[in-house]
């Protein structure tokens, strides 16, 4: 083997000297042999590529990066859902039920289709993901590369709605309940940008702190705090579902739901109220209980399947499509 310090020179691969002279002789052809004698380096010329810095990793694993969200929005129409609620409240556990309900086929009005988080459907499916008890993230997307399980980030699943006969990709975020605490104390919203870009919110409150005399006065209150709040908080605020939970071992009295719906009128955000029991206790109700109605309602009404660019009529009540189209990446 040899190598050739002429330019344009292909002996090192043909064999051939590009002057016609013999490699064995000719005053620019070195032998590999002596480049290593007298250079020494012999990385150089074993090691075509660099080392990668870190190794690769499979992408789409875990949670979704928002940069990540923005590119599978910018190819279709996909349902944000923002999810906002106090620890315990019952969010981890809707998600978990939806899941559990389309991975069974026993999610009404709607067959499962495709996720891009199945890692981390399975991981919050499988308890392993739990904020009380570990290090709460200081963000919704920490960057994949950093490979952290723990970080929040975006669920995605693909539903076909079997009356429209259409799919409807949805991201939910699992979020700590801490984020929302802190809202509702000291007003810190940064970590909640995400809501702003939701399609709906889902306001998740636990439906048996709101029953029980011992916590009802307490519960109803910040609730009632943190309707203020994402009002303060949201500048174009899109449709905002109260979410009860623990609706089979609960029921909170109808005086108290009616004082929400006031308390939104009041600060400017329509709110409607959901009942779900992600997971069932007590057997009154069936597990997953109000979920795909709570699916449903996310939709809005018209049943229409979701696009960029609606006819000109539409427009105006479409408007927030176009505008998350138009502004893909703006949250980093
Ligand atoms: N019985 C019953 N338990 C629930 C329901 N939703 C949540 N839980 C339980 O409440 C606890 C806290 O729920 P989790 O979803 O982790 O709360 P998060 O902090 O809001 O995510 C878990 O032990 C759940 O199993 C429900 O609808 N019914
Ligand atoms: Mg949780």
């Amino acid at each position: 083997m040899a190598e050739c310090t002429q330019e344009n020179c292909t002996v090192a691969d043909t064999g051939t000297c590009l002057l016609n002279n013999e490699p064995a002789s000719c005053p620019n052809c070195k032998s590999i042999d002596s480049i290593i004698a007298s250079d020494g380096d012999i990385d150089k010329l074993i090691q075509p590529l660099a080392t990668p810095l870190e190794s690769t990793r499979f992408p789409l694993s875990y949670t979704l990066s928002a940069d990540k969200m923005s590119q599978m929005m910018g190819q279709r129409y996909c349902q944000v859902i923002g999810i906002v609620g106090a620890p315990d409240a019952g969010k981890t556990a809707a998600i978990v039920s939806l899941y559990l309900l389309a991975a069974n086929a026993k999610l009404k009005g709607y067959t499962y289709a495709h996720s891009y988080s199945l890692m981390a459907l399975n991981e919050i499916s499988q308890g392993a993901r739990r904020w009380n008890e570990g290090e709460i993230p200081d963000q919704l997307t920490l960057h994949t590369e950093l490979g952290d399980e723990r970080s929040a980030g975006f669920l995605h699943l693909r539903l076909r709605r079997l009356d429209r006969d259409h799919v409807v990709d949805f991201f939910l975020p699992d979020v700590p309940g801490e984020w929302t605490t802190a809202l509702i104390d000291s007003a810190r919203a940064d970590r909640l940008e995400f809501l702003q870009r939701s399609d709906v919110i889902w306001m998740m409150v636990d439906g048996k702190t709101l029953t029980e005399h011992s916590t009802r006065r307490q519960a109803t209150h910040r609730t009632k705090l943190l309707i203020q709040r994402l009002a303060d908080l949201l500048t174009d605020p899109p449709p905002i579902i109260l979410v009860i939970t623990r609706h089979d071992v609960s029921t909170p009295p109808e005086a108290t739901i009616s004082a929400f719906k006031q308390e939104g009128l009041e600060c400017g955000l329509k709110i409607s109220v959901a009942f779900i029991a992600s997971f069932a206790d007590a057997g009154t109700v069936e597990p997953g209980f109000g979920i795909s109605e709570l699916l449903t309602a996310s939709l809005g009404g018209s049943g229409e399947p979701p696009c960029y660019w609606p006819e000109k009529t539409k427009a105006l009540e479409n408007l927030r499509s176009i505008m998350r189209y138009t502004y893909p990446a703006e949250e980093s």
